[in-house]
């Protein structure tokens, strides 16, 4: 019953106006399902290709290559197939793409025909998505790290750091959590329009104003916090999260931030996060050095132990080089992103290896979404107990704090918040 009948694929637009792909998964017992994929502005060289058509339509950015590999190839390859074997099914199409990164099919095309498969599955199987993967046991709900604040590839202004998130930590529940985090940032754009700055929002929906350092921002925050009413420090209810994205900054062996008139070594910039979690507390801090900077990561993760070190750049949600961050000493948590590997079965594998390391998980958006909402679901079939999906504002980035409201509301008295062990 859970064969495989049909497979299909159309262009879909993501939330920058950008050509995406859908997939569409028909089993023989009727149930039908799609799934969308997201794409990512600050990506990891390290990451599974996307497959753009190049040329002027879409300013070079259509997927009709990659949709005709999941037309073609693809759909024969998996017709008839079991849709609840989902390695199998990802094993197919690993193989059948044969490249180290997805580059013949694109990982657009593998990743958006993996998700529907899977979804197509979890619906004969009539289970939701979360319970489907993650079985009874998936009842943890995640801790949004909500970017309010948008800098560097997401936004047109002066900011040198990607993302500042607020991390509400101290709350009970998901619901009460999404609350003081949507109060705080409505606060946060009350007091940037009176002091005339910029409240246009960028690709994640934080604002994107000209502020000249990381600690004007993070006083600002501070600032909005309080006048919400709530309390913020380690131990309080809300905490910070950066991404840095250093990647972007990082030429020539060095770190080029607009902030310091001189470029920074990795050991300068290591000093400049240190200073920067003295003075405000952090949960944790994502790509505060470029992807192949290994030797920067294994300092900071020495110098910087109480905070959660993010890999995204850096092991572009791949096994291998988690397992490489994991012997070195690189990095103490995880960004997941399925898209930077492609497939749904190496991302539970990622998430594995990492988590037997002891790193911590978070499941992540990209910067250009749509509506689909795999990633609320994931998390909590996973307990990552972390989510990283924006700001509460655009629709693409709501969709993912929705579908965790009704998850929340479907699991009822049994729903547990944030992480098992912090
Ligand atoms: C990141 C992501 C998501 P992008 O760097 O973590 O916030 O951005 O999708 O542009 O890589
Ligand atoms: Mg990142």
């Amino acid at each position: 019953m859970t064969t495989i009948r049909q497979i299909q694929g159309r262009m879909v637009l993501d939330s920058r106006g950008f050509p995406t792909l859908e997939g569409e998964c028909l089993l023989d017992d009727g149930s039908r399902a799609t799934a969308m994929v997201p794409s990512g502005a600050s990506t990891g060289e390290a990451e599974a290709l996307e497959l753009r058509d190049g040329g002027a339509d879409w300013g070079g950015k259509g997927v009709e290559k990659a949709l005709s590999h999941l037309r073609g190839e693809i759909s024969e390859l998996l017709t008839g197939r079991d849709a609840c074997d989902q390695e199998q099914i990802d094993q197919l199409l690993c193989r059948a793409d044969g490249t180290a990164n997805k580059s013949r099919f694109g990982a657009n095309a593998t990743l958006a025909i993996s998700m529907a498969t899977c979804r197509a599955a979890a619906m004969s199987r009539q289970l939701p998505l979360y319970r489907y993967l993650g079985g009874d046991d998936a009842v943890r709900l995640p801790i949004p790290l909500m970017n309010v604040i948008n800098g560097g590839a997401h936004a047109d202004n002066a900011v040198d750091v990607q993302e500042f998130m607020l991390a509400p930590v101290g709350f009970d529940d998901f619901p009460t959590a999404l609350r003081a985090g949507v109060e705080v940032y409505h606060v946060l754009k009350k007091r940037l329009k009176s002091r005339h700055l910029v409240t246009a929002v960028g690709d994640e929906g934080g604002f994107a104003p000209d502020f000249v350092s990381d600690e004007l921002v993070l006083d600002e925050l501070v600032a909005a916090i309080e006048q919400a009413g709530y309390t913020v420090g380690h131990g309080q209810q809300f905490n910070f999260a950066l991404d840095v994205a250093a990647s972007e900054l990082f030429r020539d062996g060095n770190y080029h931030l607009g902030s310091h008139p001189e470029p920074l070594s990795s050991e300068q910039l290591i000093d400049h996060w240190s200073l920067l979690c003295e003075r405000f507390p952090f949960t944790s801090i994502e790509d505060g050095l470029d992807e192949e900077d290994w030797d920067g990561w294994k300092q900071m993760t020495s110098r910087l132990s109480g905070i959660r070190l993010v890999g995204d750049d850096l092991f572009a949600t791949n096994p291998q080089r988690i397992a490489r961050g994991v012997a070195e000493g690189s990095a103490n948590a995880l960004l997941v992103k399925l898209n930077q590997i492609g497939t749904v079965t190496e991302t539970l594998e990622a998430i594995r290896v990492a988590s037997e390391a002891g790193y911590r998980i978070i499941i992540s958006h990209r910067s250009g979404e749509t509506e689909d909402d795999f990633i609320a679901d994931l998390a909590v079939a996973t307990g990552a107990g972390w989510i990283k999906t924006g700001a509460p504002c655009r629709s693409e980035r709501n969709a993912k704090y929705n579908r965790l409201l009704r998850i929340h509301a479907d699991l009822g008295e049994r729903a547990l918040m944030g992480p098992l062990q912090f």
